[in-house]
């Protein structure tokens, strides 16, 4: 069996930059995707380097709710840290749609799952994914699976539809890296909330405008990520940064291209020094110590 997207569900991520296909997984996967992460879990926080596997939500003072159990806010590379990440980053209910999109030829560019906590999970502000890391060309997307019913109120995604074909500017007036799109969009367009149950999958354009509200309910909105790129695209060697992030790309499908594709809008390259998470830099942390291979 295959699983590629239908034509109108191609035009419709064409125009969007974004498409939900619901059920894209099932219960038993979930389950496995449910154990995977507390085993995974349990693995990390057993060891001292931990912050190369999992980050933490910001302590009880930073957002007052008393949890008995580890706030995670963030797993790290899962592709490396579970078989069963592995297997849905290579399964064809994720890989043939991706392939509709993007073609035959497919690596992983990172992945990570975000755990979006109840009532404590952090919000992501504004911001295009290849803002972070730009490409030579626009063949690249993320797919957000989400792991719980993600709703309004547990801080579904949302996006801006039809933006996505031009680079926003995510740097402060003096020039460093905000992480967060700090230009004013015009017209400004109306954000499209994506909830969707359990299972669904979000093809998310590397230049859609995307964000999330902070979980102030009482149910987990964990989503796992994965981020494919086309065998043609590569990365823009901005600093060490594009060597660290390069270390977690994976072969998924085809083979990379001997010729690099230019094309799309012009990239901005961004004024990143460290490997700060998403999270830090758009907090305006982006001074945290330097954590190898950790994935924006
Ligand atoms: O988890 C979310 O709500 C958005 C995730 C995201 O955009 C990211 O981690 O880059």
């Amino acid at each position: 069996m295959t699983w590629p997207l239908t034509e109108d569900e191609v035009a419709r991520y064409q125009c969007d930059g974004c498409l939900v296909v619901e059920a894209a997984l099932g219960a038993e996967d979930l389950a496995e995707l449910d154990e995977a992460i507390r085993q995974a879990t349990e693995t990390a926080l057993g060891r001292e380097d931990r912050a190369r596997m999992i980050e933490m939500e910001p302590g009880p003072e930073g957002n007052g709710a008393a949890e008995d159990r580890p706030r995670l806010r963030r797993i790290i590379d899962p592709y490396e840290r579970h078989e069963a990440f592995r297997a849905v980053a290579h399964d064809p209910r994720i890989v043939d749609r991706v392939e509709s999109l993007l073609g035959s030829d497919l690596d992983l560019q990172h992945s990570k799952l975000n755990m979006k906590p109840a009532r404590v999970g952090s919000p992501v502000h504004w911001h295009q994914d290849l803002a972070y890391y730009p490409h030579t060309n626009e063949g690249v997307l993320a797919v957000l699976i989400y792991i719980d019913d993600a709703t309004e109120a547990n801080g579904c995604l949302q996006v801006l539809p039809g933006r996505h074909h031009r680079y926003f500017d995510h740097h402060r007036p003096e020039g460093a890296f905000a992480g967060r799109i700090t230009e004013a969009i015009d017209p400004e367009p109306e954000p499209r909330t994506l909830p969707a149950p359990a299972g669904s999958a979000i093809f998310l354009h590397g230049l859609t405008p995307h964000s999330s509200l902070p979980n102030r309910s009482s149910a987990d909105r964990r989503t796992l990520i994965l981020a494919y790129r086309a065998g043609d695209a590569y990365p823009l060697y901005y600093g060490r940064v594009t060597v660290e992030d390069e270390a977690v790309h994976r072969p998924v499908r085809g083979r990379r291209a001997r010729h690099a594709r230019f094309g799309g809008p012009a990239p901005i390259v961004p004024e990143i020094d460290g490997t700060s998470s998403l999270y830090e830099i758009q907090a305006g942390r982006p001074g945290a110590p330097p954590r190898p291979r950790s994935h924006r």
